[in-house]
């Protein structure tokens, strides 16, 4: 290897030997998902060239039409990780149940949570994309199937979480409780080259995202929470919206600032899933700095109720978000 640049595998590897009691399962499946993120990406790039673009005739669990690539990025995660004899269960924003091991697989201890494909409506438009995922262990010792209960599991108890962020360059960032690192593929050797170690959220940004077409559909403490940023008196705050929640938070995480998706009239429990988007990337939040709520309380602590339930979700630097709480609570 070039003297001085970690490959992904590397970095797990020294990870891992922090743990003499690791087994080294955690590290394979983090590597596999890295693997499949690099088969989606190649796909992404060249989603026009061979016209995968477009729908996939079928609509997921939330009513919503599956685009090709969707289906194409769901299938090649659940491949990468299905047969590593680690997992005893996965759970996609794009599968209705959660989706069994493989009969001829042995089983493992963990449980994976995806959102195979982030931002697809942004497919068609050659605008950033992601997959983000999360690793939970399961409570008992059981090797058996998992069942829904068993991902309901608030996600300060997984044990990594992370995104790829198919941009002008592919990224895979990621969290086993031990920091945020980023790795960037380069394309010529195919290898994710650690390019973030260590990464911390500014206490506080100028950039703010959100989907201000909802604006009348927002309550008056959200409402008044967007107005003070626009009225700050010692910040000039900027508007920064791509329509996809990894790109967007991954812009955020760099640079400081908050993305919000509130409940609204049309979303009343807000619209971003809490399996699959929200706890992965509040997790990721947290361990670099920042801090990620819905409407009353940490993401983190939030018991999910079943796969697909979605929450309010207000991510980002610290300050903006506990503004955020201030005027959900009235005090501010
Ligand atoms: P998806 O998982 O079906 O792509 O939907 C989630 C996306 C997020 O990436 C993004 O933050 C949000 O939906 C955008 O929603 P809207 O178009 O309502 O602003
Ligand atoms: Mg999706």
């Amino acid at each position: 290897m070039e003297k001085g640049v970690t490959n992904l595998n590397r970095f797990l590897l020294e990870e891992q030997r922090k743990y003499p009691e690791a087994t080294g399962g955690f590290t394979i499946l983090i590597e596999s998902i890295g693997f499949a993120s690099k088969i989606i990406s190649r796909e992404v790039n060249k989603a026009g060239i061979v016209n995968i673009i477009g729908r996939a005739q079928s609509m997921n669990v939330h009513g919503e039409d599956q685009q090709k690539l969707d289906v194409y990025a769901n299938t090649k995660m659940i491949q990468a990780i299905d047969h590593l004899g680690k997992l005893c269960g996965m759970a996609s924003e794009e599968n209705d149940d959660p989706i069994m091991i493989p009969e001829k697989y042995p089983r493992g201890k963990y449980l994976a949570v995806f959102d195979p494909l982030d931002g697809s409506s942004n497919i068609d438009v050659n605008i950033s994309i992601g997959t983000i995922f999360g690793i939970y262990k399961r409570q008992d010792d059981k090797k058996s199937d998992a069942c829904i209960g068993d991902f309901c599991q608030p996600g300060k108890d997984m044990v990594a979480a992370g995104y790829i962020l198919y941009g002008s360059s592919t990224m895979m960032v990621y969290s086993s409780g031990n920091g945020v690192h980023g790795f960037t593929l380069d394309p010529s050797i195919g290898e994710y080259i650690l390019s973030h170690p260590f990464l911390k959220m500014p206490e506080s940004g100028t950039i703010y995202s959100m989907n201000e077409a909802n604006y009348n559909r927002w309550d008056d403490s959200t409402k008044k929470f967007v107005s003070h940023l626009k009225n700050h008196k010692e910040r000039k705050y900027t508007s920064r919206y791509i329509g996809s929640l990894v790109a967007d938070f991954h812009r955020n995480l760099l640079k400081g600032g908050v993305f919000l998706y509130p409940e609204d009239t049309n979303n009343p429990r807000g619209k971003l899933r809490l399996l699959y988007e929200c706890a992965p990337l509040a997790y990721i939040a947290v361990q670099a700095g920042g801090k990620a709520v819905n409407d009353t309380q940490d993401i983190l602590d939030i018991v999910p109720e079943g796969l697909h339930q979605r929450e309010p979700l207000v991510i980002g630097s610290k300050y903006e978000v506990e503004a955020y709480m201030k005027y959900k609570k009235g005090e501010l």
